[in-house]
């Protein structure tokens, strides 16, 4: 086995659906130019939805920030912490000159330690997004590969199973486990995902630290935005 195939299958439960070619051309978009657009905190202060949209959600500290550079191959681009809720607006990033695509870095959901009033302001800004924009083309889930879904994961795939919002489960900090136990996460888990009407059937699992499923991420990110 190449290195690519061993990369390929520990990126999905299925392989052989993501193509050499759409991992390249994913590649060179996201080798292009990458900028920072604004933050939002409420949706009255997002621009005008004139462009696919992509969002990273998922639990506080999950690594919604840090894959969001990984995939840009920007560090620092998105602000990360080992401090739990470090995101706290809607962080949004132009891809291409002229864009082409928007990625959206959330705050994370299910932060118990954070004041009541601002969970309940970040929950009602993921609700709202979630729900009501347009050109949001996939949500991608981040879950931790060594914990899995929990039940706030469960409310807000529930919610978008409602919406019809396009969802993804990625897999992260796949570093952090063995690779039989992230077989076994992503087969439970692809099991569970395939009740959910609005879920993508297939996983991705990633790690940040070591790249893995990163090309297959960029990947998928673009068939979601223009199919
Ligand atoms: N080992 C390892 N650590 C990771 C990985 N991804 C993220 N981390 C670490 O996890 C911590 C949280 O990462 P962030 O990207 O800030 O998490 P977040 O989901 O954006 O968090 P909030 O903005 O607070 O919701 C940081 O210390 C990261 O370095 C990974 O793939 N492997
Ligand atoms: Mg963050």
């Amino acid at each position: 086995m190449t290195g690519e195939q061993a990369h390929g299958t520990m990126a999905t439960g299925e392989t052989g659906k993501i193509t050499p070619a759409a991992i390249e051309a994913a590649r060179k978009l996201f080798a292009g130019p990458i900028a920072f657009q604004l933050s939002a905190p409420k949706l009255e202060f997002l621009p005008s939805a004139d462009l696919p949209e992509v969002a990273f959600a998922g639990r506080s500290n999950v690594g919604k920030s840090t894959l969001l550079n990984a995939l840009t191959g920007r560090q620092g681009l998105a602000r990360t912490s080992n401090t739990p809720g470090r995101t706290q607006e809607l962080n949004l990033f132009l891809v291409g000159e002229p864009p082409v695509l928007r990625l959206v870095d959330m705050p994370g959901y299910g932060y118990a330690e954070a004041p009541k009033d601002v969970v309940r302001q970040w929950a009602l800004l993921i609700g709202d997004y979630l729900r009501g924009r347009p050109t949001l083309k996939r949500v991608l889930v981040l879950v931790d590969a060594r914990h899995g879904l929990k039940p706030v994961d469960r409310e807000i795939m529930d919610l978008m199973d409602k919406s019809a919002v396009s969802y993804q489960i990625v897999l992260t900090k796949g570093d952090k486990v063995k690779t039989t136990a992230l077989a076994a996460t992503l087969a439970a888990m692809e099991e569970e995902a395939r009740k959910h009407p609005a879920a993508h059937p297939v996983l991705i699992a990633t790690s940040s630290e070591t790249k893995a499923g990163i090309p297959e991420l960029r990947a998928a990110v673009v068939a979601a935005a223009f199919s």
